[in-house]
Formats: C-alpha cells, structure tokens, sequence
C-alpha cells in the first residue's frame, strides 16, 4: 500500500508537482519536535522510503548528542562541533551544550549551503533531523539562521512530529500544539503536523478534538489540574492555527500514512511557491527599496553636507591664498595693535597718577634726593 502510493507521489527530480518549466529544486523537510517524539526514528522511514522509490534524500543530521544514527547521513554536524567539548569547554549542562553547539555549527551554514548547491541536481529532498530541544528553533539564533537561510532558497517545510500516545492527555496535547504555533507564527514556512506513533494509538481523537472545540473541553473536564481554565482559554484561541493546519497521521515503526505525508508535502511545496515565495520576495523588495531609500538619504544628506563645506573649506583655502584673507589678518593685527594702544594708554595714565602722587608727598622723595 505504501509504495503504491509513493509511486503517484514521488516524481523524478526533475519534473514538477505543480507543472513548471524551472528544474524542481530540492525539498528541504526540517524535522522538528519534543524530545523523543520520534523524529530520527520518522527521518530512518522516510530516507528508507526514498532510497525504495529510487529517489534517495541527502541527508543532514543537526543532532550533536545523538549515540547512533539509525540512517546513513551525508552531512553530520558531530563532524564539525564535538559537544562534550563544548560541555566542557563553556561549563555548560547537556542542554546548553547542545544549544550551544547548533549555534556554533550554524556559523558555517553558509558552507552547507554552498554544498546543498552543488548536489541540487541530484536531489529531490534535503532531510534535516534536529535535537529535541525545541527551543533551539523557537528563541536561539541558530534556528532562526537555519530556517530563513534554507527558506530563502529552496521550498522548505517544518514537519513537526508530535508524539500522540503522549498527547491523548488534553493538557500535554495542548503544551505539544503550543510549540508548534510558536514556530509556525515565527518561521511562517508551510508546516505539517506529523502525529507519530499511530500504530499505538490511533490519532482520530487528535483530528477531532481539533475540529470540535467542544469535544476538547470535555476532555479538559476530564483533567482536574490549575491549568485546565488556560487549556480551556488557549484552545479557543488556537482555533484559527487548526482550520488551516495540515495534519498527518504516521508511523514510523511500521510507515503507515507515508502516502498521505508525501501528499502534504506537495501540498506544502504548493504553499511555498504561492505564499511564503510570494510574501518573501515582497518583503525583499521592501527591504532592498528600504536600503536604497537609506543610500539615497544618506547621498543627498552628504551632498547638503559638501554644500556647505566647500564654504568652510574654501574659506580656508582663501585665508592662505586670497589677499582677502590677508585683509582679514590685517583686520586681526589692526584689533590688536588697537588693543595694544590701550595698554599703553593706561599705562601712561597709571604713571602720570603716580608721578602727581609723588608731587603732593615731595617729602620722601625730596629727602631722599637730598639725601
Ligand atoms: N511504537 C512506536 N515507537 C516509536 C515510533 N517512532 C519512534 N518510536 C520510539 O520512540 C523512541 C524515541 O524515538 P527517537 O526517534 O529517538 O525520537 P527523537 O525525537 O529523535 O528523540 P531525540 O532526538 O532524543 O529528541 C524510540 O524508542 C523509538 O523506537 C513509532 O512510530 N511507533
Ligand atoms: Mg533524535
């Protein structure tokens, strides 16, 4: 049933989805999600489906604490940054360490990117499995370098795998939907919930508690804990993340819902080239008319600048040749010799008040010449 489907949706590399002349380029798929909830075991299925369907995927392993990769990997970030070291090294805990480390490893993506262009042509997807520590895609800076780079040049879809044996219980289903909508609302790419583990429990119940808010506020009746009145709140609000949500079930023990996996990749590919494209090329427009508003903001404020310069400039220029400028210095001698001829006034006046002194008290002066 698995490869049946697969066969109708996975083209060759170079033919399209959504029929254009351009070469397809390479899907990147960002597998995200809570600690444990299955993602390096989701990204073993889909490679093993892949390489089944003769379209092998390039691989990308963004995990620097994991023991064993299930999967053959062409990119590993253990390769470049050793994060026991990195322990070590800043005294850091496990989950710093690997925060810490996917932040130094993301100073190089440009080199991955410039390898994920030279093998473009060979591929149809570039899978990415990252750590579970999600929030190393919702505030540190190397998700962000991660996503917007990748996004900016090939379609790239977050595939969020939540892990749905744990998230039957409504408060854990809400934390999980929580986490997804704060990376969708930041990275704004086409998303996918992957709701993994089906062969344990069958995810309908997610599906409706999802589309029926009322059934979700039974369930939360169920559940006597101080968060049940913000589950209650927060699923109300959560109501416009799920109309447009694409959500499959999955599993990665046995592969079933690979098909429809595959389907809602297409469908995000779709999504990509007609919104996030379209909205990303409008914001680089905007951004690049905002540079070359500031160029020529600051070109016409220099301009204004030498306008007014030149005078000073010039001025000075006209101070050492211009025989104005000698005028002006004569002007400066003439205040000072001015100013001179003062002194020498005052002078003269504080001598003839000594001498007309010295006449009313001859005394002294005479006694002494007589002397
Ligand atoms: N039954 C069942 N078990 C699964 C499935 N997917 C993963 N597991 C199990 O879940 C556990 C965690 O799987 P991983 O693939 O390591 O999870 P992860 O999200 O990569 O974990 P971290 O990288 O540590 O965050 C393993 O024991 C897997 O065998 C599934 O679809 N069904
Ligand atoms: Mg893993």
């Amino acid at each position: 049933m698995e490869t049946d489907s697969t066969a109708t949706s996975a083209p060759s590399p170079t033919t399209t989805a959504s029929a254009s002349a351009e070469p397809k380029l390479p899907v990147c798929i960002l597998v995200l999600g809570m600690a444990g909830s299955g993602k390096t075991t989701f990204l073993q299925r889909i490679n093993a489906h892949l390489h089944s369907e003769k379209t092998p995927p390039y691989v990308v392993n963004l995990d620097p604490a994991v023991h064993e990769l299930p999967y053959p990997c062409n990119v590993d970030i253990r390769d470049t940054v050793n994060y026991k070291q990195v322990m070590k090294q800043y005294s850091l805990g496990p989950n710093g360490a690997i925060v810490t480390s996917l932040n130094l490893f993301s100073t190089t993506f440009d080199q991955l990117l410039s390898i994920l262009d030279k093998n473009q042509s060979k591929y149809r997807y570039f899978l990415f499995d990252t750590p579970g520590q999600i929030e190393v895609f919702t505030w540190s800076a190397s998700g962000t370098i991660i996503t917007e780079a990748l996004g900016a040049t090939y379609p790239t879809v977050i595939v969020y795998i939540m892990d749905t044996p744990r998230s039957a219980n409504p408060i854990t289903f809400m934390s999980n939907m929580l986490y997804a909508v704060s990376i969708l609302y930041k990275y704004r790419l086409p998303f996918i919930v992957v709701l993994n583990k089906t062969d344990i429990i069958h995810h309908r119940f997610a599906l409706e508690w999802m589309k029926d808010f009322e059934l979700f506020q039974s369930a939360i009746e169920q559940e006597h804990s101080y968060s049940t009145d913000l589950c209650r709140s927060l699923s109300l609000v959560l109501d416009e993340f799920y109309a447009n949500l694409r959500c499959v079930g999955f599993s990665s023990m046995t592969g079933d819902g690979c098909k429809e996996f595959f389907e809602a990749v297409d469908d995000a590919c779709h999504e990509y080239e007609h919104v996030y494209k379209v909205e990303y090329n409008k914001w680089q427009e905007k951004r690049s008319k905002r540079e070359h508003d500031k160029r020529e903001k600051d070109l016409k404020r220099l301009k204004n600048d030498l306008n007014t310069e030149p005078s000073l400039i010039g001025e000075k220029r006209i101070r050492y040749d211009d025989n104005e400028s000698d005028d002006d210095d004569d002007d400066e001698d003439d205040e000072d010799r001015t100013n001179n001829d003062d002194d020498y006034e005052e002078e003269e006046e504080s001598f003839k008040r000594y001498l007309a002194k010295s006449v009313k008290n001859p005394t002294t002066t005479n006694d002494n010449m007589d002397m």
